[in-house]
């Protein structure tokens, strides 16, 4: 019979997108049970073109769940992700709790899909969008030339930050349409939206207008949370303990889809043409790279599909062995519900 698969964090952002994907790609699973914090239990939601009732989580939601998809805060995946896999599910976890940990695999299907196999607590963790957007792209170009180093800036979407997000860029764009006077003069934004909103904003400053050189929360040394999980996490997936990374993720008024501006060292000479026949042979990658044409990847061209989008791919001048590119990848879809589709996909084959 086919198996059993729950979502956990049902009604969130990427919950949303998940329920959409499940519905839409190929229907393996037998029964998909949702689930939700007790606030949201009772609701009514559509799954495969039915209305499903949402349950409070609780342990027996877990009995006879063969996978179980996390999507929500970091303390209720360490309180819950056990709880799902001591019941016999494999829990796949999309919060940052387990990342990191030795025992967990980190897994990215088009990069390390055995990995999915060696899961002693029988937990699979997905990595941050951030890392994410990138990591198709940069895996097979990894697979070929062996990479060395990575500079990245990121350029993430307000839907990163959860439904609270997209909730205030359309706030703020609104509070501020029509005003052809704002953005002119340094703190006219911020004093036009404290009389007009709230001070409730997930963001640490205006984002309308603004771009914020800040994702996630303070760590030592003056890093942003973000910024070390995409060192830590990159070298977990691909495998190079000793990789390279350094980071700056800010973010931007864009609602969904993050951009990476990557400068990629690799350990011998790649060119322009190498790249591109990587990655055109890369199943889920779209090369967009046509600048004499104006063809590269923008959020709003690529928002809502599945693949990672580079573009922008030059020979860097005064760096050996480096290209410069520029990577695009929906950060609901890739970035969170499609790779934790993709890794329940991979194991499921098992059942
Ligand atoms: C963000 N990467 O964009 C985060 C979400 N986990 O805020």
């Amino acid at each position: 019979s086919k198996p059993t698969l729950a979502l956990i964090g049902a009604t969130g952002a990427v919950g949303t997108v998940m329920r959409e994907l499940v519905s839409t790609r190929e229907d393996i699973w037998g029964e998909i049970r949702l689930v939700a914090s007790a606030r949201s239990a009772g609701k009514l939601l559509r799954v495969r073109g039915e209305d499903v009732v949402v349950q409070a989580l609780a342990p027996e939601v877990f009995d006879g769940v063969d996978v179980a998809i996390f999507d929500v805060p970091d303390e209720v995946s360490a309180e819950w992700v056990p709880v799902a896999a001591a019941r016999g599910a494999i829990a796949i976890d999309k919060s940052g709790t387990f990342r990191m940990e030795p025992d967990v695999p980190l897994v990215v299907p088009e990069v390390n899909p055995l990995d999915a196999r060696d899961r002693p607590r029988n937990i699979i963790s997905t990595p941050n969008c951030t890392t994410l957007s990138m990591m198709a792209a940069i895996g097979a170009l990894h697979a070929e030339y062996t990479l060395k180093e990575l500079v990245v800036a990121s350029y993430q979407a307000v839907s990163g930050a959860g439904v609270a997000g997209p909730a205030r860029l359309y706030d703020e764009i609104e509070a501020l349409a029509g005003d052809r006077t704002v953005g002119q003069s340094a703190g006219d934004v911020r004093k036009a939206l404290a009389n007009k909103l709230e001070d409730d904003s997930p963001f640490p400053a205006p984002i309308a207008f603004n771009v914020v050189p800040w994702a996630g929360s303070y760590k030592d040394g003056g890093w942003a949370s973000e910024e070390l999980k995409l060192r830590n996490e990159s070298r977990k997936i691909l495998g190079i303990p000793d990789l390279k990374v350094s980071a700056t993720c800010v973010r931007v008024p864009v609602v969904t889809t993050h951009s990476l501006a990557v400068h990629a060292r690799f350990e011998r000479e790649i060119t322009v043409a190498d790249a591109h026949r990587i990655l055109e042979a890369a199943p889920t990658v779209v090369l967009m790279d046509d600048p004499a044409n104006g063809v590269w990847p923008t959020p709003v061209d690529v928002v809502g599909t599945d693949p990672t989008y580079i573009g922008r791919i030059r020979q860097a001048v005064d760096f050996p062995n480096t290209l410069d590119m520029f990577v695009c990848g929906d950060n609901l879809r890739k970035g969170a519900a499609l790779n934790a589709a993709e890794i329940a996909e991979l194991v499921a084959t098992e059942f």
